[in-house]
This record gives C-alpha cells, structure tokens and sequence, in this order.
C-alpha cells in the first residue's frame, strides 16, 4: 500500500528527511497550497507568493525526477485548505493510511499532524548542523545558553575557518571590527533579481486575488523561487557584497536597504539553500583572498551559530514559548507598524521597507522597530506576530527566539544577558535615519525631542527592578540616578504624553 510523503512549503530540499525515506516506485509525495497555512498570521503577498511558486516548482521537479505527486493548487475546488485536511482528503484518494513527514518548524503545525486521524511518523528535519538531541547534550547543566560558546563546537565540528584545533587568524570571533558605522557610498547593487516567469507571474495574480487585504507590496517581485536560481543569488553576494558585509552589517541607510547584506535567509528557510553549502561558499571567498576574515567569520558566525542556535532554543524551550511575556507588556501593536503615518523617520523607514520588500536587516528589525516596540511596553505576542507575518525568511522556529527572546526580553532572558534597549543616539550613529527626522535626536526632553530618549529611560526606571543589579546594566542606571529629580520627572512625564498618544491613534 501507499504511503503519503508530505513536503511542506519551507521544506523544498531534495534531500528532505521524508523523501529519503520514500519509495518512490510506491509512494505518493503530497504538497498542498491551503488558506490555513497562508492565513494563521497575515503574511506578506511577497512570503506568499516566494512559498507558493517555489513550492510549484519544486513538485515539478520531483515529478520530472520520477515522483508521484499529488498537488493541490489553492483555488482547486476540492481543496481542504488545511495541511491534515488535505493528508485525509489524500488517504482517501489514494487508499492510504500513513503519512511520513519532516517535523515541521512550528509547534502549530506538529500538534495538527499529531492530531490528525492518520498514522503519521514525523522524521527529524536534518537539515540543520545541530540535532535536538545534539543542541539538548550541549545545553545540559549550562547556566546560561550563549551562543557564542555553541557556535564554537558547531565550528570545530564543521571545521569551517579552523586552522587544528584553532580558529582561523587567532580569533574565535571578530565581531569588534563590525560596527562601522553607515558608509558614504556603497558599491554592492543589493541582491541579485529575477524577473517572474510563467510560473510566478500566475502565483503573484493568485496572491493579489486571494491575500488581497494583506500588509506589504506584492509587486515588483524579484526573489528566487528554484534552488537554481538561489545558488545564483548566493555566488552574487559572495562576489560582490561578502567583502564589506562584516564592516558595514550593523549600518543603517534609508535609500540602501540591502548595503551588503546577502539576503539569502529566505532561500535557507524554504530549502533552496543548504547551510553548509552557503558556509564553504563564504569560507572559500576567504581561502582564496578573496575577502577579509571579519566579513566571512562574521557571516558564518550567523548561519552556524545564531541560526541553530535560535532554532536549538526553539524546540528546546517548547510549546509555551513564543508566548512568553517576561516584563508584562500589554500595549496594543501601534497602527504605524501597519504602515499608518509616523513621524519618526527611522520607524516609518523600516516599515516602508518592510512593505515593499518583506525584508529588513538585523539591525533594522533589532534596534529600530524591535527597540521602539520594547521601549514602548507593547505587547511581545502583537510583536511576534507582526515579524512572523511580514518577513519573507520568518517562520516560528527562527523568529520567535528572535523577537519573544533577543529583541523583547520577554522569555525572561534566555537568550539575551540584557536588553537591546537604546536611545536615539545609537540610530543615528548608525544611520542616516534621523537627517530629516521630524524630531531631533540631541533633544532629550522638550519640544521636538526624540521618542527614543525619553522612552529609554522610562523603560529602565520602570523595570528597576528586575534590572538594576545587572552587572551590565549599572552604567545605565548610574547615569540615570545622577540627573537630578526635576529633569527625571520631566522625561517620565513626557514619555507618558507620548505614549498616551499613541495610544490615543494620533500621529506620533
Ligand atoms: P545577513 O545579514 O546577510 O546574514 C546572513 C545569514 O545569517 C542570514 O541569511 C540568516 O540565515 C543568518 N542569520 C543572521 N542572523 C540570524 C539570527 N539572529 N537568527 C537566525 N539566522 C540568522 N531571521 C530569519 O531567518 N527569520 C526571521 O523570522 C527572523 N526574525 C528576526 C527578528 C528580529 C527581531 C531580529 C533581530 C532578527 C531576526 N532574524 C530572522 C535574523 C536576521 O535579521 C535575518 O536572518 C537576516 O536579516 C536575514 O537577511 P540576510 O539574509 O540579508 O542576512
Ligand atoms: C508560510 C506558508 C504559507 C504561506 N503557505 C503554505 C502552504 O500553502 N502550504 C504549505 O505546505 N506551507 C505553507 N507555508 C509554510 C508553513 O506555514 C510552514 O511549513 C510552517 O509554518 C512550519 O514552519
Ligand atoms: Fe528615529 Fe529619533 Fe532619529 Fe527620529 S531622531 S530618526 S525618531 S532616532
């Protein structure tokens, strides 16, 4: 009898742990296109349309490759619109009754096919350097998880930039030399980009009727959809962006949303690119001269230590987590970061970007719209739920530890030592974000003054508490106890003006 294979729409690699365990003389592969999974958050039409096409293509390939595959298209009238839903509709169809399939990236979606009325054998997604069992070993009796010291056994294990025993140029990590700030001018021309073919084109008119209510510009569509492609995007950056990327990552410029990042997260998160490949790719630029050690320790320091470690955290951690609410935080997500008018240049940047690209850098997402949603005490699951639906590389396993974790502080710090909290200051050190700006970002308290500096003290004399005996903390607090009575009152009184007045809807 038949088995149903089912590959889910992040996971378009060839070597997916379902496939490698299918007969593909006897089997049926299953890919589904369903409301369900395109409605749990309102993801942007670009995600959308990115998932979908390369799903469409990705099945061709199987069935050029000798697969049965039983694909629904999402206007198919006899569409379940649910991914158990469809596994049923499918066993029915095919007289099957087991399904065999890669853990999905979001507990939602493991307790739904646990739950599914089928035999369903759920495989470890092996995509990834770290098992759960490898990440489990590694975390055990720790008392704190850093990824620093995680990152440095995925290292030798791989033995990417490992000269021995001992890490290329001496240094585990070069981070130190990555913090320049927003160049002058810069020389990459963004991401490589492809225009739609047959295949996309009827996917994005797909997305414009379907998800039409959805935050976030569908068109001008240039993301890769085939693993061809991807491979493309990725030589690109190596060639023409990898050499700055370390120098210039944490920069901010509003007209150069890319600088020199890769943007190739979207591709690994779908399965279009392998981790490993995307590391010996960076590491042999280096090898070859090519480019510095800080710009390819820094980028492989990304993939193999932030992205499996977050993922480690992820499943580590549980059902519960991307629910956590660590500081309390219950303001109402404001209508701004749904593209609504706001006054604040470096805000309203990210989120224009953000709609037209279902893309933003760390920084951006970290210390502009991330910093302004912590100093503001909004909602961490309003947040979450925002960045899982408007970044075309988000899905929970990477982004909840990133937002709920690293950028909200609200997993009670977990992830992070101290909060990614900061003043206007650091902005406009590292952007060009607050030239132009409605408010001036030396202003501290009056008219004009930046949101940024007086919401960065009201969030650390409102949280004293739980974090003024942070060893990291202190300075921040020293300064802030050595400002006499008079001006504290005045920022604590004006920073509650403002946040009144967000949430009152007027333009802030
Ligand atoms: P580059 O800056 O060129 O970095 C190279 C690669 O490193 C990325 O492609 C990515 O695969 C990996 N990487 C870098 N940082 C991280 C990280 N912190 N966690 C995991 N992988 C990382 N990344 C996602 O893939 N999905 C998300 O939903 C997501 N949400 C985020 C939310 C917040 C609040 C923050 C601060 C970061 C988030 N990140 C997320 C991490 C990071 O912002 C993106 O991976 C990166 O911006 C992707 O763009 P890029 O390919 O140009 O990356
Ligand atoms: C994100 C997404 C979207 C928008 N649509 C589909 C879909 O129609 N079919 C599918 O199989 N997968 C889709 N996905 C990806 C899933 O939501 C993803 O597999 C889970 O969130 C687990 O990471
Ligand atoms: Fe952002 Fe403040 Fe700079 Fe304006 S002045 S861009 S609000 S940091």
């Amino acid at each position: 009898m038949s088995r149903l294979i089912l590959v889910l729409g992040d996971q378009l690699s060839e070597g997916l742990a379902s496939l490698k365990a299918a007969d593909r003389a006897s089997d049926v592969v299953v890919m589904a296109e369903v409301m369900e999974e395109g409605t749990y958050v309102p993801h942007h039409p670009k995600k959308i349309v990115l998932i979908l096409a390369a799903m469409r293509k990705f099945a061709a390939r199987l069935r050029d490759d000798g697969w049965q595959v039983a694909y629904a298209e999402l206007d198919d009238t006899a569409n379940a619109q649910s991914i158990p839903g469809e596994l049923i509709r499918r066993a029915e169809q095919y007289g099957a009754s087991e399904v065999i399939a890669t853990r999905p990236g979001e507990w939602r979606l493991i307790a739904a096919l646990e739950d599914c009325p089928l035999t369903v054998t759920l495989l470890e997604d092996d995509r990834f350097l770290a098992s759960h069992a490898r990440f489990e070993t590694w975390a055990e009796g720790r008392k704190a998880l850093r990824m620093e010291y995680f990152y440095r056994e995925m290292r030798r294990e791989t033995g990417l930039l490992m000269e021995g025993d001992d890490p290329a140029g001496g240094k585990w990590n070069y981070d130190h030399d990555n913090r320049k700030p927003a160049p002058d001018e810069v020389n990459f021309s963004g991401p490589m980009q492809f225009t739609p073919d047959a295949v996309v084109e009827d996917v994005i008119a797909l997305v414009e009727r379907r998800f039409d209510s959805h935050f976030g510009a569908v068109r001008p569509f240039w993301f890769a959809t085939d693993q061809g492609q991807a491979r493309r995007a990725l030589a690109h950056f190596v060639k023409h962006g990898l050499a700055k990327f370390g120098d210039y990552q944490d920069a901010m410029l509003a007209e150069h949303q890319f600088l020199y990042h890769a943007l190739v997260s979207p591709y690994l998160n779908i399965g279009l690119l392998d981790p490993i490949e995307v590391c010996r790719a960076v590491e042999d630029a280096w090898k070859a001269g090519d480019v510095p050690i800080n710009a390819a320790e820094g980028f492989i320091r990304q993939v193999i230590g932030w992205r499996e470690y977050v993922r480690g955290i992820y499943f580590l951690e549980g059902p519960d987590y991307a629910g956590r609410n660590g500081l309390n935080h219950d303001r109402k997500l404001p209508d701004f970061f749904w593209g609504a008018e706001t006054r604040m240049r470096c805000v309203s940047k990210a989120v224009e970007q953000t709609r037209d690209e279902a893309y933003a850098h760390h920084i951006q997402r970290l210390m502009v719209t991330g910093n302004f949603a912590l100093l503001a005490g909004i909602d961490p699951g309003a947040v979450s739920e925002w960045y899982l639906a408007v970044y075309a590389d988000a899905f929970e396993w990477v982004e909840a530890p990133n937002v709920v974790g690293m950028s909200q502080f609200a997993d009670g710090g977990v992830i992070a030592s101290k909060p990614y909290v900061s003043s206007g200051a650091y902005i406009n050190r590292m952007s060009d974000y607050c030239k132009g700006c409605a408010y001036k970002v030396s202003v501290k308290t009056g008219a004009g003054a930046c949101p940024f500096n007086l919401l960065y003290w009201h969030f650390l004399d409102r949280h004293r508490e739980r974090f003024s005996n942070n060893a990291r903390m202190g300075n921040m607090y020293r300064t802030w106890d050595r400002m006499d009575d008079e001006k504290r009152a005045t920022v604590l009184s004006e920073a509650e003006a403002f946040l009144n007045r967000m949430e009152a809807g007027e333009v802030v």
